[in-house]
Parts: C-alpha cells; sequence; structure tokens
C-alpha cells in the first residue's frame, strides 16, 4: 500500500513537471516569435519612410565603388561588386517599393510633364536600374488603338511604377492601322514578336492601356506559372468577375508563352480572345498565379464602347473548340505587316497591319 501511493506520487511528480517544462516551451516560443514579428513590422515602417531617401544612398554607395575601381587596388572580394558590367543583382524585393498609390483621372496629363518626371527612361520607352542587375527582362506590351488620352494617364503611373520595381524594361504601343475591327489578342502576338527582334526579353507583361495598377507591390514581372495581374478592377467592384478570368493585365514568360503557342489570331471584336489564352493554360497544365485582392487592386479609365470593336458573337463557338484549334492558330501562324516603327521618348510605337476577318 505504502509503495503502491509512494509510486504513485512519483508519477504524478514527474507529470507535473512535464507540463511546466512544456508551458515554459510553449511561452518561450511565443516570446521569439512575438519579438521577431515586432522586429519585421519595424523594419517595413521604416522601409516605408526612407523609400525617398534610398535612391540617393545607393547612388552614393555606386559611385564610392568606382572610385575603388580607379585606383586600381581592390581585393578579390571587392572586385566582385565592382565593374560596371558585372553589377550586383537587384533584391528579390525592391526597397523603392511605396505600396498603396493614389490613382485617379480628373486631372489631365501631359507628355511633357511625363518626361520631366521619367529623365532616366530612354528612347523607345526603355529603362533598367544603374545600380543593380534587374531579375527579369520585361517587354510591356499594349494592344492600342486611337485611346492617346488614356495612354498618357497609363505612361503618367507606370513609368515610375516600373522604375520602383527595379526592372529592365520596355514600353511596346502595338498601334491597329486602319479602321477594321479590332483583334486584341494578334495585337499582342505582334508584340511578343516585335520585342523580340530588339531585346533579349524573357517575361512579357500584357496591358490593356486603361488599367492602372493602385499598388507598386503588384510586381509586373514573370512567375513560375502564368500571372494574372489585374485581379480587382474597380469596374468589378474591386473582385475577380470570374475564376477563370484573365483578361486586363497578365504576364508570360516567354517559355510559357511558346507552351502555349501564344494567343490566337481569328478573334476579331470584343470579348472571349482571354478566355481562350486561359484554356490554352489549362490544357497545358499550367496554373493561374495572382497576388492578392489587397495587392492586386487597380483602376480602369472608365469610356464608351470603342467604333469596331463590337461583342464578337463568334467567341462560344470558339471558345469551345481552344483544344483544336491551339496547336494551328497562335504564334505558329502569326502573319502582319508592320506599317511604321516609331521609337518615341516614352514609348516604342508599332503601327500595324493585322489585316480582317
Ligand atoms: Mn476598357
Amino acid at each position: 500500500m505504502v509503495g503502491d501511493s509512494s509510486l504513485n506520487f512519483n508519477l504524478l511528480h514527474r507529470i507535473c513537471k512535464l507540463v511546466v517544462l512544456l508551458c515554459f516551451l510553449h511561452i518561450s516560443v511565443t516570446v521569439v516569435f512575438y519579438v521577431r514579428s515586432l522586429d519585421s513590422r519595424f523594419a517595413f515602417v521604416q522601409n516605408q519612410q526612407s523609400h525617398r531617401v534610398l535612391p540617393n544612398q545607393d547612388r552614393l554607395s555606386a559611385r564610392n565603388g568606382s572610385k575603388e575601381a580607379v585606383t586600381g587596388l581592390q581585393t578579390a572580394a571587392e572586385q566582385k561588386q565592382e565593374p560596371a558590367k558585372n553589377l550586383e543583382k537587384c533584391p528579390e524585393t525592391s526597397p523603392l517599393l511605396v505600396g498603396p498609390l493614389r490613382v485617379e483621372f480628373s486631372s489631365p496629363v501631359s507628355l511633357e510633364q511625363i518626361k520631366k518626371d521619367n529623365p532616366e527612361v530612354q528612347l523607345g520607352g526603355r529603362y533598367k536600374p544603374k545600380d543593380c542587375q534587374a531579375l527579369q527582362k520585361v517587354a510591356v506590351i499594349i494592344p492600342f488603338r486611337k485611346r492617346d488620352e488614356h495612354l498618357k494617364y497609363w505612361l503618367f503611373y507606370l513609368h515610375p511604377v516600373l522604375k520602383r520595381q527595379q526592372l529592365d524594361y520596355g514600353v511596346y504601343i502595338i498601334n491597329q492601322d486602319g479602321n477594321e475591327i479590332f483583334n486584341r489578342a494578334k495585337l499582342l502576338n505582334v508584340g511578343y514578336t516585335e520585342a523580340l527582334k530588339e531585346y533579349d526579353y524573357d517575361c512579357f507583361v500584357f496591358s490593356d492601356v486603361d488599367l492602372i495598377p493602385m499598388d507598386d507591390r503588384n510586381i509586373y514581372r514573370c512567375f513560375s506559372q502564368p500571372r494574372h495581374l489585374s485581379v480587382s478592377m474597380d469596374k468589378f467592384g474591386f473582385r475577380l468577375p470570374y475564376n477563370q478570368y484573365f483578361g486586363g493585365v497578365s504576364s508570360m514568360s516567354k517559355e510559357q508563352y511558346l507552351k502555349i503557342n501564344g494567343f490566337p489570331n481569328n478573334y476579331w471584336g470584343w470579348g472571349g480572345e482571354d478566355d481562350d489564352i486561359y484554356n490554352r493554360l489549362a490544357f497545358r497544365g499550367m496554373t493561374i498565379s495572382r497576388p492578392s485582392g489587397e495587392l492586386g487592386k487597380c483602376r480602369m479609365i472608365r469610356h464608351d464602347r470603342d467604333k469596331q470593336n463590337d461583342p464578337n458573337p463568334q467567341r462560344f463557338d470558339r471558345i469551345a473548340h481552344t483544344r483544336d484549334t491551339m496547336n494551328k492558330d497562335g504564334i505558329n501562324s502569326l502573319t502582319y505587316k508592320v506599317v511604321s516603327l516609331e521609337k518615341l521618348e516614352l514609348y516604342t510605337k508599332v503601327t500595324v497591319d493585322v489585316g480582317k476577318p
């Protein structure tokens, strides 16, 4: 009897010790995570406050670097960060991002002002960061016809955003010549082809001219899956109209684009081509990557429907046959004629004859 109760007591004692130990462990883990979250929140706030100062600091350190190069007395380690050609890679997350942006279309903007605001943008709308090597080379392709007012807003808002995103980018306005019915997807194919003639782009962002992101953390680059960027448009009450929606702004790497044979060339008029593109991705086993609804907010400039861009009555029938048509209709069957190619200060304008239905 005595032996039994002391055994019980011993057991109880051990269990108590174990419980106390577990509590202690739990509390210490909680404290560690709490301190860490404080840390990162602090870093985030610092980041937000100092973003306007950072470019100068970067420039300063770059200048110091080149001074060392002149002395010719570097160690191997210094040499690595050195010569202009071998810039260090840009960070995964740009330190220049500011987060939510105010976007409105009530006051008009002028091309002169936009040029003044973006002196680093090179002829043809090209830019790359000076102080680091961009992670991706991005061609931004915009299908276009008679939307000069919208284009001005796009350039006004997007050049600063793309610069802060530290991208090596070029802006290509693909202008459909003539007054035939509009063909958005074919213009996108033309943009892909023409941009590649000029530079070794590895990523393509396809954007409507009237869509402006409301947060610069929505990065205009490519991901491991095709990306849909305009996920919460004001036009749709800041939500996705449907799950397979791939219209507005999207991005695809060269490999992803080639895997689906590019885009269809025979969607004339409004609608359907984005769903065809979605089908192509799905049939090739890819999925859509998206930013969060918060980061993916964007505004569309209000407008009336364009002339010669009425809803395409054949679109439902075409979407139903993507699987059969995608191998013969796409980048491998693309034909067009370049009417003019203009290197303007803020963008490259390719005017193109895409034919008619
Ligand atoms: Mn629109």
